[in-house]
């Protein structure tokens, strides 16, 4: 099997490098120096024209999207390894968690930070924006911590790639303002899953 992962530490990309860590399969690691611009060389925006990472060159075809990446990886050597459900109610499960997170969640996240963070430019944020992103993103929170009410993990009460779809999030959200600490279940989990030593080794870079 021939994977070529392109990446950058501490970014969106951790995600897939925790997932390749966690199946324990060979692949091929490229790490882009970001403030270098590696992601904007044209060799590099010939596999990913958005000019980002991750990127998983898989099987000779370039994947784009981490959800995307994660779910390929989930349904072609997830499943054996316990980490993706097979194809029943609890993939339905799956796809449903980790599109929220990827979308509902996600753009909540992005809202916030795109006004609230002084890399952007001034006049191009909003604070009354950033507050009102806060504030979906605390009742985005809430909904995750009802979900894990009684749960160790999100789907079929075994970590997956679902868990590592979402939880690398919210330790970030500390960093940048949000009080994630009315959400004990939550706090739990996001514990539970980043204890494990495939994400050890992700952190490593
Ligand atoms: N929706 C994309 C987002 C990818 C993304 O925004 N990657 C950032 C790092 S977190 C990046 O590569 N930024 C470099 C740049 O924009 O130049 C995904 O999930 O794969």
């Amino acid at each position: 099997m021939d994977l070529k992962f392109y990446y950058a530490p501490m970014t969106s990309a951790s995600r897939v490098h925790w997932a390749l860590e966690e199946l324990g399969i060979p692949y091929e690691k490229v790490k882009l120096d970001l403030a270098a611009g590696d992601q904007k060389k044209p060799e590099y925006l010939a596999l990913n024209p958005n000019g980002k990472v991750p990127l998983l060159v898989a099987e000779g075809r370039p994947i784009f999207e981490g959800l995307a990446i994660l779910l390929y990886l989930g349904e072609r050597f997830g499943t054996d390894k316990g980490l993706f459900p097979p194809p029943n109610p609890d993939r339905a499960e799956a796809f449903k968690w980790m599109a929220w997170g990827a979308v509902t969640f996600g753009e909540a996240l992005q809202r916030y930070l795109r006004n609230s963070l002084d890399r952007f430019p001034e006049d191009e944020r909003s604070p009354k924006a950033a507050e009102a992103a806060k504030n979906d993103l605390a009742s985005h929170l809430a909904i995750l911590n009802e979900a894990l009410e009684g749960k160790e993990y999100l789907v079929g009460n075994t970590f997956s790639f679902v868990d590592i779809s979402i939880a690398p999030a919210i330790p970030f959200l500390g960093r940048f303002g949000i009080d994630v600490s009315p959400f004990p279940n939550v706090n739990a989990w996001v514990a539970r899953c980043i204890a494990r030593p495939a994400f050890a080794r992700v952190m490593q870079g």
